[in-house]
């Protein structure tokens, strides 16, 4: 251990980061003027009169994505167009002035106490670019109009785990640009949401890079600070190499956001085009098996219903992970480490809580977990979790498997472990189940491991 790793693995992250990652899957609704007009982003113009789902029904959204194994939901409440879903009382270009319940009606409050009544955490997206907002472009009387917005959407709603900021910064209806005070409105979301996380264009959660699905295998949560001239596109943002010369480091981990359709609105002619379960099942082991959050988009229809194909690949999705991860061997494997702190031993491992986990002597960085299972099983999966409150150390690892006549067999190996890693294994009869970390920038620590 050097004095450059011991500085990596000085960066932790916070209790709402903590929080956030323990979300892990959650939805992402797009919803507004671009529902009825179909197209993608909308110019300001639209009249409020065409928002108008008769059936809009928030709780069947949250049962959809519940479905799936969604613990969470993040919903547009003003996009590019500057169409307000609530009736802000700093515009009337809102849901107020709609025929939708009369003009009575608040899409963010119904979705909001849907996700309460059914244990799902919310939070909000809102756009800084409004084409819409005549203020847009002059500067602080804008960041005025923005700020009022974002207060009354951080105290009329409950708490907020996700404040979701989008970087788009086009011109405003009167052709200018706005420069974002950025500063003033993480002060105001940290002052009136203390667990929130600022997303993507923000300091807790980072975009992956793409809105495609695409992962990577090694996923850091440790990144240089100040992030502004990193390209998140790159395939590597977190190596020892990349790190190197990094006055401060920050807690950043991934979110990978991307739709169940090919746009982010709903449209009639993608009907046919909705994600298989198959195509969702995979990308939700590379994110949630990799490091990364999911948010997934699910964009209502003109009717203000999830639609009957979405429903279906959800359900299916959820009934996998139900079914898949029903019953955790290892709750009755007993562990073993081939060396241990003497305060950490490997026991701690069968829990899934940051109270209790196992760790490996300073300073070493190789360590070899096993499960001895009370008796042959087949097995499919394992899941790896580190100790994160110690930061992001496991640098490589394998996974094995004991075979009948004795021997081990390599079944997986990976990189970056992070928050959660999952390993898709070819289904194998076996009686133990061990974990090699290979290397790791300290000493390893683990909080949980999973057998399937
Ligand atoms: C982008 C926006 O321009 C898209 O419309 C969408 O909201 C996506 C999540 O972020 O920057």
């Amino acid at each position: 251990m050097n004095e450059f790793d011991r500085f990596l693995v000085s960066c932790v992250p916070s209790e709402r980061q903590i929080l956030h990652s323990e979300t892990e899957f959650y939805a992402f609704f797009h919803f507004g003027v671009n529902t009825f007009t179909d197209r993608e982003w909308g110019d300001g113009t639209e009249s409020p009169l065409i928002f108008d789902p008769e059936e809009l029904d928030a709780e069947q959204w949250i049962d959809a994505v519940s479905a799936a194994g969604m613990k969470g939901a993040i919903l547009t409440a003003k996009h590019h167009d500057g169409f307000c879903l609530w009736p802000s009382g700093f515009t009337e270009h809102s849901v107020k002035n709609s025929p939708f319940r009369n003009g009575n009606g608040d899409v963010v409050r119904e979705v909001s106490e849907a996700c309460r009544k059914k244990g799902l955490k919310f939070g909000v997206y809102l756009s800084p670019w409004d084409r819409h907002e005549p203020t847009y472009g002059q500067g602080k009387a804008y960041d005025d109009y923005f700020c009022g917005q974002l207060t009354e959407l951080l105290t009329q709603y409950g708490e907020l785990f996700s404040v979701w900021f989008d970087g788009a910064c086009g011109e405003g209806p009167n052709g200018k640009k706005q420069v974002y005070d950025w500063e003033r409105y993480y002060a105001l979301v940290r002052k009136l949401q203390k667990n929130a996380c600022i997303s993507i264009c923000g300091p807790d959660i980072r975009w992956c890079g793409n809105e495609a699905g695409q992962t990577r295998e090694s996923e850091w949560s440790v990144l240089p600070s100040p992030a502004d001239n990193i390209d998140f596109k790159s395939r590597d943002l977190g190596s020892r190499e990349f790190l190197r010369g990094a006055k401060k480091l920050r807690w950043y981990p991934s979110e990978t956001d991307t739709s169940i359709r090919p746009g982010w609105f709903y449209h009639a002619e993608e009907d046919d085009r909705v994600k298989s379960a198959d195509t969702l099942i995979d990308l939700w082991y590379r994110t949630v098996g990799g490091n990364s959050s999911l948010l997934l988009n699910v964009p209502p229809d003109k009717r203000g219903l999830i639609c009957e194909a979405d429903v279906k690949s959800l359900k299916k999705l959820g009934d996998h992970i139900r079914k898949t991860f029903s019953v955790n061997l290892a709750e009755s494997a007993a562990f073993t480490a081939d060396k241990t702190d003497a305060l950490h031993g490997a026991n701690a491992l069968k829990t899934d809580t940051y109270d209790v986990y196992y760790k490996a002597p300073d300073f070493e960085t190789t360590a070899t977990v096993t499960a001895l299972l009370p008796e042959k099983t087949t097995v499919s999966r394992v899941v790896i979790k580190e100790h994160v409150p110690l930061s992001q150390r496991v640098e490589k690892f394998a996974v094995d498997v004991r075979l009948a006549d004795g021997s081990w067999k390599n079944a997986a190996e990976g990189t970056t472990v992070g928050y959660k890693r999952i390993l898709r294994i070819d289904p194998v009869e076996t009686d133990a189940v061990r974990i090699r970390i290979l290397d790791s920038r300290v000493c390893p620590v683990l909080s949980f491991i999973g057998i399937y």
